[in-house]
């Protein structure tokens, strides 16, 4: 255990974490008592009347198919928001996902929240990033935890509606980092979304997108997002772990310096642990700058930053690699260069 508490102890940046995934059971369950809500399963599934019959329906060990599992976490996902209400609600989400990583020992985060999840439910946008605010400051002050948020548009919603949401967020502006795209990614390429997004890099903000792992059209996903988003690509990949299969994708983002946010956990959904260990290798090895993080947390089996950190271990990074691998992720952070001075 010693060499785990070297990738215990490292500093650490986490660049890809959906706020609304590190919603725990037992927070769910205690906002929707504070709030006099009944807890479902999914948009309209049953009720469930303990945390523990919460906690089992999120972590349900039926066999799934792809198609299958990818449903059965957006069904979860989606179905949790409805007992998010109040500010005191979003401060005590965000706090208790920094306190989570805390003790984990990172230092700075990057942040997605998805708006358009909440503002559907009529929550104002005053709710949400204020709550969010002060728990960034106490974060700061209190933990040593700096963060940054990044504002992620759904692409399974129409581009007309990233868009509104876009011009609604430039009041909080200098809370965003940068904007992401995330959601089902089923039959929804990147270029849908190119009108928002060359306006965002315009108007100053760095940008981001999902290409998960299991997708059809993935290598045209990362070919659109590396090469063509907000005019000649996108500053970071979310996932993009199939450029791995293409030498041409990995030239381009090796050459554009593209940073990558691999989320091992997540894919161990649909990939075995013996595909997925070489095609990280495979990217870390070409000198493309991959980092590690979390993704959904409370959805994938409670395995925060920490445990996916642990997995590159079993990959078999070194831990002189296991250091590049934490510099990768203060690298290609948006953080201030003096905030980066101070992480490592
Ligand atoms: C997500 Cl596409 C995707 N994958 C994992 N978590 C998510 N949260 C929102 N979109
Ligand atoms: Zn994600």
């Amino acid at each position: 255990a010693a060499n785990d508490a070297f990738v215990r102890d490292i500093p650490k940046v986490e660049l890809h974490v959906h706020i609304e995934g590190t919603l725990t059971p037992e927070l769910r369950w205690k906002l929707a008592q504070r709030n006099g809500l009944k807890v479902k399963f999914g948009n309209n599934g049953p009720e469930l009347h303990s945390m523990e019959e919460l906690r089992y329906a999120m972590n349900s060990a039926e066999p799934k198919t792809e198609d299958e599992e990818r449903e059965f976490f957006f069904a979860s996902y989606y179905g949790a928001f409805d007992t998010l209400k109040t500010k005191q609600d979003y401060f005590e989400l965000a706090m208790n996902y920094f306190e989570h990583v805390a003790s984990m020992n990172v230092r700075y985060c990057e942040v997605f929240f998805d708006p358009q999840g909440h503002t559907s439910r009529g929550i104002s946008w005053d709710v949400m990033m204020e709550g969010f605010k002060e728990a960034q400051m106490k974060a700061q002050r209190e933990l040593n935890v700096r963060c940054s948020w990044i504002m992620c548009l759904l692409r399974d919603l129409p581009p007309e509606d990233a868009m509104d949401h876009y011009k609604a967020a430039l009041p909080y502006r200098d809370m965003i980092a940068g904007i992401g795209l995330d959601s089902n990614e089923y039959q929804r390429p990147p270029l849908l979304f190119q009108e928002v997004f060359s306006l965002a890099r315009r108007d100053g903000f760095r940008i981001t997108m999902h290409c998960d792992v299991g997708q059809d059209n993935t290598h045209e996903h990362i070919r659109q997002v590396t090469s063509e988003m907000g005019g000649n690509g996108a500053d970071r990949i979310d996932h993009g772990l199939n450029a791995a299969d293409r030498p041409d994708l990995m030239d381009i983002i090796l050459k554009r310096d593209i940073g990558m946010t691999i989320c091992p956990w997540a894919y161990m959904r649909y990939q075995t642990y013996s595909e997925l260990g070489p095609k990280m290798r495979l990217l870390f090895d070409a000198g493309i700058r991959i980092t590690i993080n979390s993704d959904d947390p409370a959805f994938m089996d409670d395995a925060w930053i920490l445990h996916n950190w642990l997995l590159t271990k079993h990959f078999g990074f070194t831990d002189e690699e296991i250091v590049t691998l934490a510099r990768n992720a203060v690298t290609v952070s948006w953080a201030s260069q003096s905030t980066k001075d101070d992480i490592m």
